[in-house]
């Protein structure tokens, strides 16, 4: 069994690092010299896309590529980036996810990463359609500005994060949306996390394999995937607890609205400290599955594991 991680990583600064760099790459690849008409379109985007997020999914892409390329020895070429570039595409799709999900008739919430949510920045009917460009726009970034990964990991990338909001984010809103105002069980709710929040860091986490072995490894997928998903559904949990726990300040988005909405959520079903228990047996669950692998030596992905439970927005 593995115990909470103590290693001498900077967690933090390892996350502002990775942070910044998907930051910048992303705002260089949105520049406003380029992406000019229609001026309402390009900025919608560009407001909800650079506007701070922790950015934790793009991080577990990096961080998972980083890990095997320093497992396996590294010939890379040295300006290679296409591990960066597809943890941007995983951000413009989470992005977007949350553009959708803020909308009056999805959770109605009027501020994200602590500003007006974008329909309240531009109109309803502009963030619909910025989140539908910024579909294209993930998948376009990994077809035409990945460089050194072959057509076989390019069509893999696009696959998995296809399917992941296809088959995880879309029908997880679903559910969600069916049990808002309603009781549900600790089951069915574990269901809709998986889904709505668990596939796409799932997904996020085997892009950085895919990226890394060109040669798929289908042990190390699975692996990687259960890692992935016990993390997503801890990172849900927490989300939940912090609702009910944190202020608005800190959350960048309106703190107490789940009870306000009466969701179902872990602490409603379960408590506070049973939920904060359930979040630890996963994230020990999580880095048990590195422990299948020559992950296990990977400092950084043990650590991501044990910030997600104490992250504080
Ligand atoms: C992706 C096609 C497509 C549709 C979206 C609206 C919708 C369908 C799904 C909602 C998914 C959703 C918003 C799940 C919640 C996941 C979650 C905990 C979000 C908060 O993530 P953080 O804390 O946010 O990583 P930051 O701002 O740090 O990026």
């Amino acid at each position: 069994m593995i115990s909470e991680t103590r290693l001498n990583i900077d967690i933090k600064e390892y996350l502002d690092n990775k942070k910044s760099l998907i930051d910048s790459h992303l705002k260089k690849t949105f520049d406003p010299d380029f992406y000019v008409k229609p001026s309402e379109l390009w900025n919608a985007i560009r407001y909800s896309l650079l506007n701070g997020g922790k950015r934790i999914r793009g991080i577990l892409c990096i961080a998972t590529y980083e890990s095997l390329i320093d497992l396996c020895g590294n010939n890379q070429p040295k300006n290679f980036e296409d591990h960066i570039t597809t943890a941007c595409a995983i951000e413009i799709i989470h992005a977007m996810s949350l553009i959708h999900d803020d909308l009056p008739c999805m959770d109605n919430d009027d501020l994200r990463r602590g500003k007006p949510s974008c329909h309240k920045a531009f109109s309803e009917s502009t963030a619909i359609l910025a989140g539908d460009a910024m579909l294209g726009l993930a998948i376009q970034q990994i077809i035409e500005n990945t460089k050194y990964i072959s057509g076989i990991q390019k069509l893999k990338l696009i696959n998995l994060l296809t399917k992941s909001f296809s088959f995880g984010l879309v029908p997880g809103q679903i559910l969600d949306l069916s049990v808002t105002g309603k009781s549900c069980n600790l089951n069915f709710l574990k269901e809709i996390s998986m889904l709505k929040t668990a596939e796409l860091i799932k997904a996020s986490v085997i892009c950085g394999g895919i990226i890394a072995i060109r040669n798929q490894d289908n042990d190390l997928i699975e692996n990687l995937s259960s890692y992935g998903l016990n993390l997503g559904i801890a990172f849900q949990i927490v989300d939940d607890i912090l609702d009910v726990t944190s202020d608005t300040k800190t959350l960048g988005k309106t703190s107490g609205k789940d009870e306000k909405q009466k969701k179902p959520t872990y602490p409603a079903i379960i408590g506070i400290e049973k939920s904060k228990e359930l979040s630890f047996d996963l994230i020990m669950k999580a880095k048990s599955y590195l422990q299948n692998t020559d992950l296990i030596k990977s400092q950084i992905l043990l650590s991501i594991a044990d910030y997600i439970t104490s992250r504080v927005n």
